[in-house]
């Protein structure tokens, strides 16, 4: 290993040095490295990480360059409540987060913090989230005792010496601190102080609280960040959609955790589309930071260069682009294996498991073989259907927004809102039930306002406020739809078949971009027509497509008044703007229930 100094010389990397050595002093370790991210870097360490069983290596000829990690059993997940924002005044937070003065929480995480190091080596890892030139991205530095983070760190950022050379010449970065502590789940806490561009995460090893790049600096600093600044950073997967004529839509999509972002984001076109031309190019499956251009457009970068997707449901037929790439170079965490040593997970139609996520015999009476947030780390290069748009220093004009939960009735397969204001309703209002992707219960409907509940650094009724201020002259704003895959019809079952079909609703939503495609009006927005969808090929149960496309104008009653409550939580930080577009639609919605019979506008 390189660089094994306590400093690197250079002024204008003084105040890196000088924090290092602070945490040098408070958490005590043997040794500090900082990493360059080189390929001699990675291989002591994956060294290392095998000697002492941190890294399982899993079959090499099968899968070159893949390993497994198994974590500690109560550490699989995000812990939502034990994840802070830690601002000087507790209304800059919101009842959206949970809060903690900064002065108590730098006192009670640092004293976790303190000698938690000894014995072991202190990881500084310079990293840049977005294209290591492009001015819209921003650049970070982890500390942290874990080679594990090091390792996926490397995988999920642009991470070494450029980085350093970028926050060498900006004076500027993020600082993360982390450590695995005793990976205990009653000393563990995830701070965020936005004002002073600082995370502190303590106790856990899980990839969405130790990899800080993510979701603590790319979504809750940079969404803070981003609203003094001007730009949004989001909870959305970035897809280009080229059409047969060889033009590319970027569309941008926020879905919560575990919800589909990964599949929709590499979706392979259904037959009938491949023939005809359409091709799906991947920019990024989780994270999107949109910036106003010049010509009033948004555009967009992925602040990340890797995938931490969820493995169970990966499959030749969900999302064959994605087990393409993760045949090699991939680092799995908590899935199971099978005799020969090859990764398996529930969803994987080829091979057994022996072993579980655990690393016992597999035996299905305690439950599934891997984890169900078992997952992988691939390099986003390694995708098949990856986009060389994504290292583009200026990111990629964003034609429409997408918002999506999981709601198994009332919300319709697709609609499009009217306007911006309408869209920012749309995603403020947006509902999902709950997934393994955070500890507790999994299943529990719950607002999820842009799928950001978990990620928004600041007060929600402050988000939206700032969503509505892209609403201005010389902006030139993408087109705003929700989507539901997961509506269920009697009977328990999906009344959509979602992955590569999604396209079909991808086409409309361009259709409507570009002015080719019809809609009809009602009270909650623009919605297809059956007629107006692409249905050839496509096998559905008969009736669906209508229950698909159907308002059902009573239960949208109760749900907007639901909506105006949940808007009511915010105080008076909700836009008054939002109050009307939501009034609007209430007041449509009574309209239409008053001269139709049957409360139901039919497709
Ligand atoms: C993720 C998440 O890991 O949203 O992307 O939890
Ligand atoms: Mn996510």
């Amino acid at each position: 290993m390189s660089q094994h100094t306590s400093s690197i010389t250079s002024s204008r990397l003084e105040a890196l040095n000088h924090w290092v050595a602070a945490v040098a002093h408070l958490t005590r370790p043997d040794h500090i490295h900082w990493c360059d991210g080189s390929e001699a870097e990675a291989a002591a360490l994956r060294a290392q990480m095998l000697a002492d069983g941190t890294l399982l290596e899993l079959n090499q000829q099968t899968h070159p360059g893949c390993y497994l990690h198994r974590s500690t059993p109560s550490d699989v997940a995000r812990v939502e409540h034990l994840t802070l924002v830690c601002t000087r005044e507790r209304d800059d937070a919101g009842p959206n987060t949970h809060w903690l003065a900064p002065d108590e929480a730098h006192a009670k995480i640092d004293a976790l913090f303190d000698g938690c190091m000894r014995g072991r080596t202190l990881y500084v890892i310079p990293y840049c989230m977005g294209p290591i030139d492009s001015p819209l991205s921003r650049c970070g530095v982890e500390i942290t005792d874990s080679p594990y983070v090091v390792a996926n760190m490397r995988i999920m950022t642009r991470m070494g010496a450029p980085a350093l050379a970028r926050i060498e010449r900006e004076g500027t970065f993020v600082k993360g601190l982390h450590s695995i502590g005793e990976l205990d789940p009653e000393r563990r806490f995830i701070m965020h102080f936005p004002e002073e561009l600082t995370i502190k995460s303590y106790g856990s090893g899980y990839g969405g609280t130790a990899l800080l790049g993510k979701k603590c600096h790319a979504l809750r600093i940079a969404s803070w960040q981003a609203r003094q600044e001007g730009w949004l950073a989001e909870h959305m997967l970035i897809v280009g959609v080229e059409d047969p004529r060889g033009n590319i839509h970027y569309i941008a999509a926020a879905f919560p955790s575990a919800c589909g972002k990964t599949n929709l984001s590499m979706l392979i076109p259904p037959e009938g589309y491949r023939h005809a031309g359409w091709k799906v190019w991947t920019i990024g499956d989780d994270i999107c930071w949109m910036h106003p251009g010049p010509d009033g457009r948004l555009y967009a970068i992925n602040p990340e260069a890797g995938f931490f997707g969820v493995a169970p449901g990966t499959d030749h037929g969900t999302n064959p682009n994605a087990l393409a790439s993760i045949q090699h170079d991939t680092i799995y965490t908590n899935v199971a294996v099978t005799a020969d040593n090859q990764p398996w997970w529930e969803g994987l139609h080829e091979g057994t498991p022996v072993t579980d996520w655990r690393g016992r015999p597999y035996d299905s009476a305690h439950g599934p073989a891997a984890h169900p947030n078992s997952r992988f780390t691939v390099a986003a290069r390694q995708a098949p259907s990856w986009s060389p748009m994504a290292e583009h220093p200026q990111g990629v004009p964003i034609s429409a927004i997408v918002f999506g939960g999981r709601r198994p009735s009332l919300v319709p397969l697709v609609f499009q809102a009217r306007d911006w204001a309408h869209g920012v309703l749309v995603g403020a209002a947006m509902g999902s039930e709950t997934t393994a992707a955070a500890t507790g219960a999994v299943g529990v409907l719950r607002r999820d306002s842009m799928a950001m509940k978990p990620f928004c650094g600041y007060n929600y009724g402050d988000y939206f406020a700032h969503w509505l201020s892209f609403d201005r002259p010389g902006m030139k704003l993408p087109q705003m739809f929700h989507v539901n895959w997961f509506r269920k019809g009697a009977g328990g079952k999906f009344l959509w078949p979602g992955f590569g079909e999604n396209l079909r609703v991808l086409e409309w939503i361009i259709g409507r971009c570009t002015g080719a495609a019809g809609a009809q009006d009602t009270p909650i927005g623009l919605l297809p027509r059956a007629s107006d969808l692409h249905s050839e090929g496509l096998a559905l149960r008969e009736g669906a497509l209508d229950e698909l496309l159907a308002v059902d104008l009573d239960g949208w009653a109760s749900e907007v008044s639901d909506i105006g409550q949940y808007l009511d939580s915010f105080g008076t930080h909700t836009p008054a703007r939002l109050h009307a577009e939501r009034e609007r639609i209430a007041a449509a919605i009574e309209r239409a229930r008053g001269a139709l019979p049957h409360a139901k506008v039919a497709s």
